[in-house]
């Protein structure tokens, strides 16, 4: 048996950040948690990307077209979408979710989902570096380690599974 393991060893990796102005003050803090674990993983500052978007509703779309350049070995989705101040929660939230496991499955690259729903605002800023930690980091460690995981898996398949 093989096991196959991705690790966390990121010198020379490219990546590229998704965040959503839409509530910046937590977003801000998530996009600082996901810089500073991949730079603390020996990504270099011109490795790194960031988009910033209007909100998360825009994330899946942007998301695909910087999977689809090539350029980067994973994207990581950073949003913050809290249920108190809209209707559509929902609707942003579950949106939001698909378009991004979409663009991972169209383009064949890791797209990682670092977006928070939450009920608060105090919520939010609990798991954007307060006391539930801080889901940047821990989206960046999910797209060191999908980057990793698929360099080892066999080369004959392309995106979504076709040759
Ligand atoms: N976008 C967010 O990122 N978080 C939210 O909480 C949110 N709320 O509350 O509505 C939100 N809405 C904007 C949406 O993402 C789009 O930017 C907008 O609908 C334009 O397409």
């Amino acid at each position: 048996m093989r096991e196959l393991r991705g690790d966390f060893a990121s010198r020379g990796r490219r990546f590229a950040i998704a965040a959503s102005r839409f509530n910046e003050l937590v977003v801000g803090k998530l996009v600082e948690g996901a810089v500073e674990c991949l730079r603390a993983h020996g990504v270099a500052e011109d490795n790194l990307d960031v988009a910033w978007v209007p909100g998360a509703f825009e994330l899946p779309l942007t998301a695909r077209k910087l999977a689809a350049t090539g350029t980067y070995d994973a994207v990581v989705c950073l949003g913050a979408v809290i249920r108190g101040e809209t209707a559509h929660f929902d609707h942003v939230a579950g949106q939001t979710a698909t378009g991004i496991r979409e663009a991972a499955e169209a383009t064949g690259v890791p797209v990682i989902f670092g977006v928070l729903a939450t009920d608060t605002l105090e919520q939010a800023l609990d798991r954007a570096g307060g006391k539930h930690g801080n889901k940047g980091w821990d989206a960046a460690m999910a797209a060191m380690e999908m980057a990793s995981l698929l360099e080892l898996l066999p080369k004959d398949a392309g995106p979504g599974g076709r040759p």
